[in-house]
């Protein structure tokens, strides 16, 4: 595992949000150089951008139709390069996403595969060998070209399947992984990954990591693929950092990956935290970490020594944070997202409160996910700082809103959320035993009940963490000795064998002995 991983504390940045240098209402490549002192500031050490190459944008630019060349809309391959350098320079480093799934229809391997003439791109994407059969579980594209077949698509119907083969083949057109074509498929990728890592890229974000093998239940034919990945990564790029949306970390770290995200789907219980109805984070403290704790022990269990799992403050797909929580809430969300182990991952803006917009006109295939990705606000100038140009010009409107929170006030504020994080951060980044790496013990984690406690440890130090989100007071028994409060949010006592929280507090406590 690449050492920077070992500290590492992501941003994720939306490219067309973020900051906008050429005054075309669209985020951009140069904008981001700009933005890097605030995002240093801040304490965070390394980036994941979304995808920002050439595309049609039906969605978002997870529609590639060109891997190796960067949108001109974000600037050009060199201005990329740049970015690459700039970070390198302040000791940071940077993922891009890759997309292995599926390509826009206007890529040119789609273009070519469409050909009822057989050529070499014939069999890269998934297709039926009638338009009368659709393939089972999948929705398809037919009839838009003289070929005859459907084509399966991964997401939105402008999104084609590559073909990677399937793992239980039960009609004649399905090709197994080691086929010819899903072997070329497979080549075509690695080269794509080889073309950035050479760059200076310094690993990937991997888009629906678990969907390229199909009629794969159980993702044993999705694992084999990516450990070839691995074996070339081994060979060429052993310091590339890989992260997964998979959600199944016993899967996806067998698969060779670093690390893999906690997300709103899947069996990991992340929306018990932040997204239900009852959230275990809301001050009304209705919520349960059972299910969440449970299920992230067994994985830790069997994940042990192999990778990562990493828990985002949110992303481009999901409800922003502080659409629920307010300052008070968000700080407790923070307190934990910061002192849980594996890379943690604050979704750009969150960390100043960023609000969802609602009611918003889907754009570029955002639909209900639009609301999320609107453009960062970074001061009370023109459109928040984000862009000189005219407000109808702008991706996505801006937080209409007076109070709207920015960058500027809350670096002012000594109390603001964003110096929280910042003060999260650095207290995490003088404690190994609170990294990546450090171990996890959870030593109060109930059905129904508050707070929610457990110790990262390593052969330095144990740190004893506890969060509150409720606005009760309440506690546990607890045997054992604080030494010293390393972070404070509220009033956390430990006295008679019991540890008493305020109403929405959170502590670290270097524990000098520990009876548990
Ligand atoms: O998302 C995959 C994913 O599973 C989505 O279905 C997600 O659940 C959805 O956005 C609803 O919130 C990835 C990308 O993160 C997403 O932005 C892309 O649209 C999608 O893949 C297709 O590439
Ligand atoms: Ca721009």
């Amino acid at each position: 595992m690449p050492k920077w991983l070992d500290n590492a504390v992501f941003y994720e940045i939306y490219p067309q949000s973020f900051m906008d240098s050429n005054a075309d209402g669209i985020g951009d490549i140069r904008g981001i150089i700009s933005k890097l002192d605030y995002i240093e500031g801040l304490g965070c050490n390394a980036l994941w951008i979304n995808p920002c190459f050439v595309s049609p944008f039906t969605d978002a630019g997870y529609d590639v139709a060109d891997y190796c060349t960067v949108a001109p809309r974000y600037g050009t391959n060199d201005d990329l390069k740049t970015l690459f350098e700039e970070l390198h320079k302040r000791g940071m480093h940077v993922l891009l996403d890759l997309v292995p799934g599926h390509t826009s229809v206007e890529h040119k391997w789609f273009k070519e595969s469409m050909d009822p003439e057989e050529n070499v791109y014939t069999h890269r994407y998934v297709w039926t060998d009638s338009i009368w059969e659709s393939p089972e579980g999948m929705n398809n594209i037919r009839g838009i070209s003289q070929r005859d077949g459907c084509c399966g698509v991964n997401f939105f119907s402008t999104q084609p399947a590559l073909n990677y083969g399937f793992y239980n083949k039960t009609r004649p057109w399905q090709m197994s992984p080691d086929d010819p074509a899903p072997t070329a498929t497979l080549d075509a990728m690695i080269s794509v990954m080889r073309f950035w890592l050479k760059m200076g890229c310094d690993g990937f974000r991997v888009d629906m990591a678990a969907s390229l093998v199909k009629n794969d239940e159980e993702g044993k034919g999705n694992i084999a693929l990516w450990k070839k990945v691995r074996t070339f990564l081994d060979k060429e790029f052993p310091e590339a950092a890989m992260v997964s949306e998979w959600g199944e970390p016993d899967k996806s770290l067998e698969g060779g990956f670093h690390m893999d995200f906690l997300l709103h789907f899947g069996p990991s219980h992340y929306n018990d935290l932040f997204r239900c109805d009852e959230p275990f984070f809301s001050k009304r403290g209705n919520g349960s970490i059972a299910a969440f704790a449970d299920t992230y022990k067994k994985n830790y269990e069997k994940t042990g020594g192999k990778g990562l799992i990493c828990i985002p403050s949110g992303n481009h797909d999901m409800d922003r944070l502080a659409r629920k929580f307010d300052t008070g809430e968000l700080k407790i969300c923070f307190a934990f997202l910061l002192s849980m182990p594996g890379a943690p991952f604050i979704y750009y803006g969150d960390e100043i409160g960023m609000r969802y917009i609602e009611g918003l006109i889907s754009v570029e295939g955002g639909f209900g996910r639009t609301g999320s990705r609107s453009p960062m606000q970074w001061n009370d100038g023109v459109n928040a700082g984000f862009s000189s140009a005219a407000f109808e010009k702008l991706y996505i409107p801006i937080d209409p809103f007076p109070d709207r929170p920015t960058a500027e006030k809350n670096i002012n504020d000594e109390n603001s959320l964003y110096n929280e994080i910042k003060r999260l951060i650095r207290i995490r980044q003088s404690h190994t035993a609170l990294q990546s790496k450090g171990k996890i013990e959870f030593v109060y984690a109930q059905e129904n009940a508050y707070p929610l406690a457990y110790i990262r440890s390593d052969d330095r130090e144990k740190i004893l963490v506890i969060i509150n989100p409720s606005d009760k007071e309440c506690g546990f028994d607890f045997n054992g000795a604080g030494q010293e409060l390393l972070y404070t949010n509220g009033i956390v006592k430990i006295s008679e064998g019991r540890i008493c929280a305020s109403p929405q507090s959170a502590a670290f406590i270097k524990l000098d002995r520990v009876h548990i």
